[in-house]
């Protein structure tokens, strides 16, 4: 064995040459991955002994793509020309051997190779298309050689990885090898291919299939059909489509120049920029500062959940899709019956969608126990707390757990604004107790907030934030405070949207301008969908706001088919001219002068005050970082992810900007918008927020 490189060896298996890549975590293609590999292989063709040439990866997985980290720096290394000379344009047959994840660059560079093997459990994909970019080493311009145009652009623009039997089946690779035997199964590969003396295969050659889809533009066109609700907003997959179209009907040549330009024409996108920035905040959340990434975590063998409501049930789906056992108590037995029901349905309506197995949800219902009484939580290693949303019925719930629980269980809270602390107060543990907010449907979304006490002890911080990945939510580490990350910034939001519809706006105007700014749906739609009765009370109604007016008149949203919009059976939104009249009636008597608001203003008003939120809530120490601000709003709230967040989208227009705008409205419209020190600070040291 001889090193070419730092991250790259050569050896020899007889006539067999056998390039070793060693970059951990994930093998990206980095500057020295692509010397080693271009000077590797080259020198192993250049040994008259050797007849073929394996590339293969050590540590966990085969190239994972670019080295992410490099986009939008200086090139240095080897360029992907000289790469594709080496290995395509090589005169021995080079075989990728391929375990892990092929994805991106890495995929391109396994297609570059004249023959593939995999082990079963390998998997596939070109993931560009989440970056905001389209691939960039020949995956648009070989793919569709392979698989066919269709298949192709399902891979390109869903960016969703496949499996190695798969990539078989569509003849992505040629062989599948024993799992655990990579190596002697690609050396076996290749002894096949030198004595049947089957010669270098250049995918650039295979014509056939891209032939078969020439002429036929309504194959873009349906793609383009179905595809453009999904890519609402974004940018890159237009680009994918047209350099799968030039694979189509230009030349090879051709169609990767065009290709490559594309792909340097998104890099520098905000688009890009911001979708790059996401993935690594992604991965920074599961980090924190003085929690040891090596502390000993808490099995979580089974888990408790008070409350069969709807979050009581759907926080109950996350952990029987996990395997995890569950037992769910209520108060009474026609609710547990009703929650239990509900769990069921979900399950089937997955079936009947086609995306999960019926004897699945069996499986899953079989770890499911009801129980009316919590001394039945006495065994479990988590219980989340999920009943009504009221300081002194969680403190109860809670006094009686700290006497059921055992010792070393995690009692959690699925509180969205209540103090953690004063419930954590009432037991004998606070260092146990902690919140873990799930956003609803819970089942559905990705996000996880996971609440540390003042008193909250460390492993069980690390024992939540690892359950969040094993049931394949995003957790982040939030501290106490009204509302914590995500609704304590979307009060503000929502305060000015209720302000500016007596100010001059309408519902549907604010709604139209968040949604147009990429959110899945404004205030007021998403009023109509929660519910505008949540939290409010006939007892204590005064019509003193447009919202307790509408709930007196049983406007309460979707549920009873009127609210701020009024709804056909099929639950589509109309502007009501109703809704209308009682606002300009009340803003009357509020005597409020109404005026024309620009949708500049309504943008403003209802997204820099969220920023200034998330700056005090960085002061105060409540998020670690700002990029983990941007994951909860990404995650939870539909934050649009070519947009990188609220903190990002300020780094990206300019904090100075969002300064200036909040001391404007200070002057105008009063204290709420007083700019945070932290904001001053970042703009007075010219500094980004996501660098702090
Ligand atoms: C591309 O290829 C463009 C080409 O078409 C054209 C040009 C050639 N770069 O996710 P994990 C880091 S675009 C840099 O926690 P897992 C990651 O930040 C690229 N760093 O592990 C983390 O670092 P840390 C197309 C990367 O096992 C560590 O590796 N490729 C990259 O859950 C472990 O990652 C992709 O989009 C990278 N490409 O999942 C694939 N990848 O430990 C992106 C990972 O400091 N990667 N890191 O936090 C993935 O999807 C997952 O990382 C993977 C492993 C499935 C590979």
């Amino acid at each position: 064995m001889t090193a070419v490189n730092s991250v790259t060896d050569l050896s020899r298996a007889g006539e067999i040459a056998v390039v070793t890549i060693n970059s951990p975590p994930v093998n990206a293609l980095s500057a020295d991955v692509r010397n080693g590999l271009r000077d590797g292989v080259a020198k192993a063709a250049a040994a008259p002994e050797v007849k073929a040439i394996v590339v293969i990866c050590a540590g966990r997985t085969f190239i994972a793509g670019a080295d992410i980290a490099e986009f939008g720096k200086p090139p240095r290394g080897a360029t992907l020309l000289e790469l594709q000379g080496v290995l395509e344009g090589g005169p021995k047959p080079i075989i990728a051997a391929i375990h892990g994840t092929a994805l991106g660059g890495g995929f391109e560079i396994a297609l570059m190779c004249h023959y593939r093997v995999a082990v079963p459990s390998a998997k596939f994909g070109l993931p560009e298309i989440k970056l905001g970019l389209i691939p960039g080493a020949g995956g648009t311009q070989r793919l569709p050689r392979l698989t066919g145009v269709e298949k192709a652009l399902d891979i390109i623009l869903s960016g969703a990885p496949f499996s190695a039997q798969e990539a078989l089946q569509w003849g992505v690779v040629d062989a599948l090898v024993e799992e655990g035997q990579l190596r002697e199964g690609a050396l076996g590969f290749a002894r096949k291919v030198i004595d049947t003396h089957m010669l270098p295969r250049k995918i650039r050659d295979l014509n056939e299939k891209i032939e078969a889809a020439r002429g036929h533009p309504e194959i873009f066109e349906k793609v383009r059909r179905d595809y453009a609700k999904k890519f609402r907003g974004f940018e890159a997959w237009q680009s994918a489509l047209r350099a799968v179209q030039v694979a189509v009907d230009l030349p090879f040549d051709e169609g990767m120049k065009l290709e490559r330009q594309a792909f340097l024409d998104l890099i520098p996108t905000e688009q890009s920029r911001a979708q790059r920035y996401v993935f690594f905040a992604e991965r920074k959340v599961w980090k924190i500062a003085d929690v040891p990434e090596d502390i000993p975590v808490l099995p979580i063998r089974k888990v408790g959940v008070i409350g069969a409501g709807t979050m009581g049930g759907g926080i109950s789906m996350n952990f029987l899709n996990a395997g995890i056992p569950v037992t769910i108590v209520e108060a009474e037995q026609d609710a547990l019956e009703r929650g239990v029901a509900t769990i069921r349905r979900n399950y089937d309506n997955t079936v009947k969608k086609g995306r999960m197995a019926a004897a699945d949800v069996e499986t899953r219902m079989r770890l499911l126990s009801p129980g009316l009484d919590l001394g039945v939580l006495s065994d479990c290693d988590l219980v989340i707390e999920a009943v009504y949303e009221d300081m002194a019925i969680k403190q109860d719930v809670f006094r009686k757990l700290d006497r059921i629980a055992k010792k070393d269980a995690i009692l959690a809270s699925n509180t969205s604004y209540l103090n953690i602390d004063e419930i954590a107060g009432v037991t004998g543990r606070p260092e146990s107790v902690l919140g873990m907010h799930f956003f609803s449907p819970a089942n559905v979304m990705r996000l996880l907030e996971v609440v540390r006490g003042a008193k909250t002890a460390k492993p069980m911080i690390a024992t939540a934030m690892q359950l969040a990945r094993k049931i394949g939510k995003i957790g982040v580490l939030v501290g106490v405070c009204h509302g914590f990350v995500g609704n304590r910034m979307l009060h503000q939001r929502q305060r000015e949207a209720q302000k500016l519809i007596l100010e001059g706006a309408m519902p549907w105007d604010v709604d139209r301008v968040i949604y147009d700014f990429g959110l899945p749906m404004g205030p007021f739609a998403m009023s109509d969908l929660a519910g505008l009765d949540i939290g409010w009370s006939k007892a204590t109604s005064k019509s003193s706001t447009i919202r307790e007016i509408l709930c007196e008149m049983d406007r309460r949203g979707q549920k009873t088919g009127a609210g701020y919009y009024d709804y056909d059976e099929a639950r589509h939104a109309k502007p009501s001219a109703l809704v209308e009249k009682i606002i300009l009636d009340f803003a009357a008597e509020q005597g409020i002068k109404r005026r024309p608001i620009a949708d500049d203003e309504i943008l403003a008003r209802c997204i820099y005050p969220m920023i200034n939120e998330g700056a005090k809530i960085l002061e105060e120490g409540k998020a670690q970082r700002a990029s983990d601000i941007d994951v909860v709003w990404i995650n939870g709230y539909g934050w649009p992810v070519y947009r990188g967040g609220p903190m990002f989208y300020a780094d990206l227009i300019g904090p100075e900007k969002v300064l200036t705008k909040l001391k404007q409205f200070e002057v105008t419209m009063g204290a709420e918008f007083k700019p945070a020190p932290l904001l001053e600070g970042v703009v007075a040291e010219k500094k980004r927020l996501q660098d702090l």
